[in-house]
This record gives structure tokens, sequence and C-alpha cells, in this order.
């Protein structure tokens, strides 16, 4: 999948299974592509290969008939064997070389940024078809990291004009046309969507804002 397509999306959604129970992943992911997502990511953490895998053949194949890229977060092998648009990786995760090793020159291959720096050092490779910019906000999601803000939204699109990036981090509908504001083209929302009463309507309200 060329990496045009992420330049061109604008909301990006993570299906968390700390969000979301194993039993309800296809009602939710569905509901999700309903509200016109651009892409989305399934992310695990602390759960089994062999349930990622089985849980992301599952979505694959929900994602291809409703047109959205489908990206797997963390494991390239499983990228890989599912067949996977693409995967992410975090700062701490596998070099580029390693990560292409697994998945090959085709598949996105997107990576976790939490500063202008590691933004950077992301951008230098141009293996990495795009990064994640946050935690913009102070998260649940991702309680350890300490957020960034928004100042520095318009700096790290400056520098990487061609790079997509995707602001992550406590948004919300609220404020998202704050971080709009800011300078951000594209957002990631995890909780906000899938917590939300009326996902699709999420959705959709959100992408409306981004527009
Ligand atoms: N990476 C940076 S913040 C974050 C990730 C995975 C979590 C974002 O989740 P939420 O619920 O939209 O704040
Ligand atoms: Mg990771």
């Amino acid at each position: 999948m060329p990496r045009s397509t992420l330049l061109h999306a604008k909301l990006y959604g993570i299906v968390d299974l700390g969000y979301a129970a194993p039993d309800d992943l296809i009602r939710v992911t569905s509901e999700i592509i309903e509200g016109g997502i651009d892409v989305i990511q399934l992310r695990a953490k602390g759960h089994s290969p062999e349930e990622i895998q089985n849980w992301g053949a599952k979505l694959l194949e929900l994602c291809r008939s409703g047109g959205v890229p489908f990206i797997i977060n963390d494991f390239p092998e499983i990228a890989a064997d599912i067949n996977a648009d693409g995967v992410h990786v975090g700062q701490d995760d596998m070099p580029m070389d390693e990560v292409r090793s697994i998945v090959g020159e085709e598949m996105l291959v997107g990576r976790s940024t939490h500063s202008v720096e590691q933004a950077a050092k992301a951008a230098a490779d141009p293996r990495t078809d795009c990064i994640g910019f946050g935690p913009l906000f102070s998260t649940p999601t991702k309680p350890t990291y300490k957020p960034i803000g928004t100042d520095e939204i318009e700096e790290v699109h400056r520098a990487h004009p061609d790079l997509p990036i995707f602001c992550i981090g406590g948004i919300k509908k609220e404020n998202l046309s704050d971080v709009v504001a800011a300078g951000a083209k594209r957002a990631v929302i995890v909780s906000g969507i899938l917590q939300a009463p009326d996902i699709a309507a999420y959705v959709r309200e959100a992408k409306a804002i981004l527009s």
C-alpha cells in the first residue's frame, strides 16, 4: 500500500483491548469503519501473539471489505503473517532494518515519536511511512508518558512536510479543533472513540472537524 494513502488520511482509530473486550472487537471495528475512519490499528498490550494474530486476521477481513488500511501494533511477524497493510512500532521496539527484514519493503511502517528530535530521527529514514506525535495531553491509554502539549505541532510539520504525521494522546472530539488550530493535519483517537455511546457518529463528527 502506498504511503500516499496515509498522506490523505485524517483520522486514525486504534482498536485497543484496554477499552474493547475481545468478544466486542468485530462490532466496535464495524462501527468505526461505518463512521468513515481512514486507518485502523489493532493494539493489544499484554495479550499473546496467538490471540493478536487471531483477532488481527478477523479485523483485517472487515477492514478490507470496508476499504480501510489495517495496521498491527508491535508485531511485525504478525503483520507479515496475516498480510496486514502495515505495522506500527515504538521507540523501544525494533530498528527499521529489522522491521523491514520481516515485513519487506512494501508494507507501511509507522513509528511512535514523543519529541521533535525523535520525529527527526524517524523521518531521516525514508522507510518510515508515518509517525505518531505525542502524547499531546495526558491520557490513561499511555499513562507513563509525559504529555508534550501542542506547541511543537507546527514545527514538526514544517520540518517534515511530506511525512504523514498523526497527532495522538488525549485527543477527543471536544479538543480536536484546538489541536487542528495548533497545526495538526491528522489525529489518532483511541478512548474517545471506543468509549463513545455512538461510535460511528463520534468518528463521523471527529472526521468532519479534521476535514
Ligand atoms: N501513543 C501515544 S498516546 C497513545 C499512544 C498509543 C494513546 C492515545 O490514546 P487516547 O485514549 O486517544 O488518549
Ligand atoms: Mg510498541
